[in-house]
């Protein structure tokens, strides 16, 4: 975290009540130490309150505490007190640490957010509260599922290396029939893609029944797979009403005969929740878990005072071992979202350590001065497929999926920001409103691929590939103004990155 000039609180400490110095600690040592999981908020007190009251009160509630001191607190107790450590006033920030001795045994990611992002989000003493980074201490990811098959399983299942996988989501989002479905399915893939998902309210519905929905997607993958002579992917959404239907759905598919690595499983992790995620990872430790983050908007666009970043959402969905979680496209796509935000999030979970916004977080179990651990960073860092064998040592990658407007004259632009091609990218518009339609909105996306990875201007490329032409001039034509401003706005952020 960079050091601010040391500020003077010692006014704002006299202000604090008995209970609240309780958790107030800006003398703490070593935070870092390891029995603490930290956290940096932005936080806006409400009038009446200064940012340590209010702070305090954040710890007290999302700690041992609530609105008064009880006479039941026992020195133990108090040893569980959350503690206010750092402020920095110029940016209404405040950090908070967290013995996380505080959270559920067993590896429990939901239990954590009930606690940092739980009731303090509703309190009457902030405005804004919103969680920018968390950062986890080496004995704690311990406790902790993390990703098992990732993004590396799925590029040796499909061979495919030295570019993103390749993907699309069905679209009409809903409203097609099972076979209508697996038809478009069929196309894609013949037309080159890698990977299908389906989209995120999919499930059973009576004009699309799931157990049919799978049957015809195992046909059209079969079909495709036969003709292409290429291992292909899709990505069912297993969200359903309960767990047990859950898991009956995942239980249609693997009885499907889909051979194992040819399916992955949705799940809506923010609408269904943590424990789904959770579940799915330790039920089937060999299928890519994808997390699609529905609703997350709610807690972390950037005009929205409370809540959590894209990061924090990111770095917890690794946590829980998700295999790859939609992390958005910078605002290159049709969502809101920025390089600062996205890009962040996707390098934090991809790499073994990387830089959030204000912690660097390693992902090894062992502690980062241990010559192991750095070792295993050097290798990451040469891309090399570490913690295959040795997992206990590390939380192994979650994979950016980067999806959401794009289409194929945008991939270069998207690749440029990310800085590397370790990710999955799922276009949908992008493919199916192709003029010529799927199949060859298909090819239109693995030749702006090709382009990219040969180093040739897709203008170029597209004058002897004829799909990639009718979508560069079709999507070009019809970008929205949004999306043209997004787009310059982007391209200057990556010119002047360049220098
Ligand atoms: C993309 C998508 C995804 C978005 C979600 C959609 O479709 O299917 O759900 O990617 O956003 O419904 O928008 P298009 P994010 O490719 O047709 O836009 O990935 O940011 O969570
Ligand atoms: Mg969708
Ligand atoms: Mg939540």
């Amino acid at each position: 975290m960079a050091k601010q000039k040391k500020q003077d609180f010692s006014k704002l400490v006299k202000t604090l009540n008995p209970k609240q110095k309780a958790y107030v600690n800006l003398k703490l040592r070593n935070p870092t130490r390891g029995d603490y999981l930290l956290c940096v908020f932005n936080l806006v007190p409400f009038k009446g309150a200064n940012i340590l009251q209010a702070a305090s009160e954040v710890a007290a509630e999302s700690s041992t505490g609530t609105n008064f001191r009880v006479k039941t607190e026992t020195a133990f107790s108090r040893e569980m007190n959350a503690l206010v450590y750092d402020l920095d006033l110029r940016r209404n920030l405040v950090w908070i640490a967290y013995p996380w001795r505080l959270f559920d045994r067993g590896g429990n990611v939901q239990n954590i957010l009930t606690y940092i992002v739980g009731n303090v989000l509703g309190m009457k003493e902030v405005i804004a509260l919103k969680l920018l980074d968390v950062w986890f201490p080496p004995a704690m990811l311990e406790q902790y599922d993390g990703p098992s098959y990732t993004l590396d399983d799925m590029r040796k299942y499909l061979d495919v290396y030295g570019r993103p996988i390749l993907g699309t989501i069905v679209k009409p989002k809903m409203g097609l029939t099972s076979a209508e479905y697996a038809e478009v399915c069929y196309d894609f893939w013949t037309g080159g893609g890698d990977f299908v998902k389906n989209d995120e309210p999919q499930a059973d519905q009576d004009f699309c029944p799931y157990k049919k929905m799978v049957k015809h997607v195992k046909f059209a993958m079969d079909k495709a797979v036969k003709e292409t002579g290429r291992k292909k992917v899709h990505s069912f959404n297993v969200s359903s009403p309960d767990f047990d239907t859950m898991i009956e759905r995942c239980e249609l598919i693997v009885d499907a005969g889909f051979e194992q690595g040819s399916y992955a499983f949705l799940i809506d992790g923010i609408t269904a929740g943590w424990m789904a995620v959770q579940t799915l990872r330790r039920r089937y430790p060999e299928v890519f878990i994808h997390f699609h983050r529905a609703a997350h908007g709610a807690f972390t666009r950037v005009e929205n005072p409370m809540g959590f970043s894209v990061l924090v959402l990111s770095k917890f969905a690794r946590l829980a071992g998700a295999s790859g979680i939609h992390t958005g496209t910078a605002g290159v796509g049709k969502m809101a979202g920025t390089p600062g935000e996205d890009i962040v999030a996707a390098h934090e979970i991809l790499r073994f350590k990387s830089k959030g916004h204000f912690f660097e977080q390693s992902w090894s179990k062992i502690p980062s001065r241990d010559k192991d651990s750095m070792r295993l960073v050097q290798e990451d860092l040469a891309h090399h497929l570490i913690l295959d064998d040795d997992e206990w040592r590390g939380v192994k990658k979650c994979s950016p999926i980067v999806s959401g407007g794009l289409n194929p004259t945008l991939l270069k632009l998207f690749i440029d920001l990310m800085g590397g091609v370790d990710f999955i990218t799922t276009m949908g518009a992008g493919c199916h409103a192709h003029p010529r339609g799927t199949k060859q909105g298909a090819a239109a996306l693995v030749q702006s691929c090709e382009a990219y990875t040969q180093g040739i201007d897709i203008q170029e490329y597209a004058k002897t590939h004829k799909e990639l032409k009718l979508a560069i001039d079709f999507f070009e034509s019809k970008q929205s103004n949004v999306a043209k401003l997004n787009k310059k706005v982007v391209k200057k952020k990556t010119v002047k990155k360049k220098k």
